[in-house]
């Protein structure tokens, strides 16, 4: 492991949320006394209608498996993040909008966004939607995005936003698994310079979705897009027709807030359930603590609402504390590759969080267009969704950074729903690709394959967690079984969390990806089983395995490995039709990079694929490939080794 190490620097921590000894004696009093800590936390950072009766109530267990925060305690999230800032900074700008295009922005107050939420809470209750209700929304990077998921939470309506990036099938997969009846979208989305169409994604995804019974069109674009007359409506007619008063639903601690769609490592996406008050309380505090956020900071996200960052760390923990967040619907090269810097100087952003793929990206066009701007507002940069290489780390810190900005290199998942390691800015060395330690309350282990914790520095193992945290995920939607299979079935009494994870000498931790079959491809979480399952709909394809490789500027390649039917030819063509068809089933997302025919797979005697060996020929590291002879037929891996050239 390297040791460059930068301390926290003096300065920094002098004016810290947190300096190091806060970080300690905090983070000892959030593991022997958790629920005296949490009861804290939450009384800081959110404003509840009604107590709770107990802080905690879990078990990890098969027969009883179940996490509850706050129990009994009543509350509203958009409440939190609106109606009890309108006071103090009604008029403070919410959320800056900066379009795809630099033409493009708008600033929304508090108060505006507070009366377009209710408005719009009232539009979705005059189409009948009710609490509990399943709402999909399928939106670009635009405001609406977070007062439709405001709205939502202010009639305890749930939530689930799919990815604009996704295709209509995913869409339709995701509409009817949490049978939703009411899907938000747009006529178009912009990206680039491009325009997306979205209502026609719509339109086909709610033709394979019976339940559906109204479409809410927010106007982005202008062009033309098809009707169906009762069940579409447009957004901007909604709202001006109804009413601004809208009282927030009171709503129990462990009532679902929102699901969000992720992948796995067998099987379709599973709808990881949020509840309402720990996901708050850890949403606001994490937001506060681990970018050193103060009052009057401009605050910037760059992830998509599609995606767990965006709801956690764009809307709820952002609005919660009464920031000014700072939404961006474009990308970072358009119209040319200073865009994010550009952004950074025209709005004054003072904290930026963005993906180590995006870094890397940027890093490879030199330091030219980033020396071009100022960013002399930036105090505090961040990372999230996959390792960080240091080489990114020392680019991002000092070009981007101008030496000046610590990086908090945020660990966490879509189950995790707020950071879970990470450095705090004014408490931790920094040590580049180190994801550090844990945040208060997170007691990580690193477990041998038979469930042993290992003991000591250095060690590495199997990342797990050993008890609950308040933003934890409370079941996956409609199947409490999977839940327990998935993250608990594994090594008993533990969550586990899917990473590795390697401690160093000094205990802190370094993520080194996924130990299971997901992939991470830009940050953007992939199931290898669904890609197979795209690549199996074509009709000469016999069998499919797909597995990561390490790739420069996403972190992970897709390869995959295709048999076809007997008497079949893999071809060019084919391989462009294989590519298209999962882009197709999954989306943009899902590209894959190499695809290898194979006449056969390495399979073990009782059928299943050795991805251990597959993964090995992927990344060209043919010497290692360990013991082959438990393989049902050997010499199909010499074959795999000797067409590689044929991919
Ligand atoms: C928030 C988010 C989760 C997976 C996770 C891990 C990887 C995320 C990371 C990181 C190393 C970091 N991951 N942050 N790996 N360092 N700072 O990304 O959620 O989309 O569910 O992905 O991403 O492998 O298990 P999600």
């Amino acid at each position: 492991m390297p040791d460059i190490v930068h301390p926290v620097s003096v300065e920094f921590a002098a004016n810290a949320n947190i300096n190091a000894e806060q970080y300690q004696a905090m983070y000892k009093e959030s593991i022997d006394n958790p629920d005296g800590f949490w009861a804290e936390q939450a009384n800081k950072y959110v404003s509840w209608f009604k107590p709770w009766d107990t802080v905690s109530d879990w078990s990890f267990d098969q027969e009883d498996l179940h996490i509850e925060w706050f129990k009994n305690a009543k509350l509203n999230v958009s409440y939190n993040c609106l109606d009890r800032h309108l006071e103090k900074r009604g008029d403070q700008v919410a959320i800056i909008w900066e379009g795809d295009s630099p033409e493009d922005d708008r600033k929304i107050t508090y108060k505006e966004l507070h009366e377009e939420v209710s408005r719009f809470a009232n539009v979705l209750k005059d189409r009948g939607v009710q609490k509990g209700d399943r709402v999909s929304l399928y939106l670009p990077m635009i405001p609406e995005a977070a007062v439709a998921m405001l709205a939502c939470t202010r009639i305890g309506a749930i939530h689930s936003i799919v990815f604009g990036g996704f295709s209509p099938d995913a869409l339709a997969s995701r509409i009817n698994d949490s049978d939703c009846k009411v899907v938000i979208t747009s006529d178009q989305s912009m990206r680039g310079g491009r325009k997306i169409p979205l209502k026609v994604n719509a339109d086909t995804a709610i033709d394979n979705c019976p339940g559906v019974t109204t479409c809410i069109v927010v106007r982005r674009g202008g062009d033309d897009v098809a009707w169906t007359e009762g069940r579409d409506i447009w957004y901007d007619e909604a709202i001006a027709a109804a009413s601004p008063d809208c009282p927030p639903e009171e709503m129990d601690s462990e009532d679902p807030l929102f699901i969000l769609y992720t992948s796995g490592s067998t099987g379709t996406p599973k709808g990881v359930l949020h509840s309402t008050g720990g996901y708050l309380v850890q949403a606001a505090m994490t937001h506060e603590a681990v970018f050193d956020y103060k009052d009057g900071d401009v605050y910037w996200c760059t992830a998509d609402v599609g995606w767990v960052t965006g709801h956690t760390y764009i809307v709820y923990g952002p609005l919660a504390n009464g920031a000014t967040t700072l939404m961006f619907e474009g990308i970072p090269t358009y119209p040319d590759i200073s865009r994010f810097w550009q952004v950074v100087d025209k709005h004054k952003v003072n904290i930026f969080y963005t993906a180590p793929t995006a870094i890397r990206s940027l890093m490879g066009a030199g330091n030219g267009p980033v020396e071009s701007t100022s960013r002399e507002t930036l105090r505090v940069l961040g990372t999230v969704g996959e390792p960080i290489n240091p080489e990114a780390w020392e680019w991002y810190h000092g070009v981007v950074g101008n030496g000046k900005c610590p990086i908090v290199d945020t660990w966490w998942q879509t189950e995790t729903g707020s950071h879970m390691m990470t450095p705090l800015p004014g408490a931790h060395a920094l040590k580049p690709g180190s994801a550090t330690a844990p945040f208060f309350g997170v007691h990580p282990v690193l477990l041998d394959d038979e469930g042993n914790e290992i003991e000591g520095n250095p060690a590495s193992g199997n990342l797990a967690i050993d008890r609950p945290w308040p933003a934890m995920i409370r079941t996956v939607f409609g199947d409490h079984k999977r839940f327990y299979e998935t993250y608990f079935s594994m090594f008993k009494g533990y969550y586990f969390t899917g990473d590795g994870a390697k401690r160093d000498e000094d205990g802190n931790y370094w993520i080194t990806g996924r130990v299971d079959d997901v992939l991470n491809v830009s940050g953007h979480r992939l199931g290898t089983a669904e890609i197979e399952a795209a690549l199996g709909l074509h009709e000469v394809v016999a069998e499919a395995a797909v597995v990561g490789y390490p790739h420069d500027l996403t972190g992970q390649g897709i390869y995959a490995y295709v048999t076809l039917m007997d008497g079949e030819e893999g071809s060019e063509e084919l391989k462009a039709e294989l590519v298209k068809l999962v882009r197709g089933e999954i989306g943009p997302i899902a590209k894959i990079n190499i695809i290898q025919f194979a006449p056969g797979l390495p399979k073990t005697r009782s059928g299943k694929i050795m991805r251990r060996i597959l993964r090995k020929i992927a990344a060209d590291e043919v010497d290692g490939l360990g013991d082959t002879s438990t393989l049902a037929d050997p010499s199909v891996v010499d074959d795999l080794i000797d067409n590689r050239e044929n991919r």
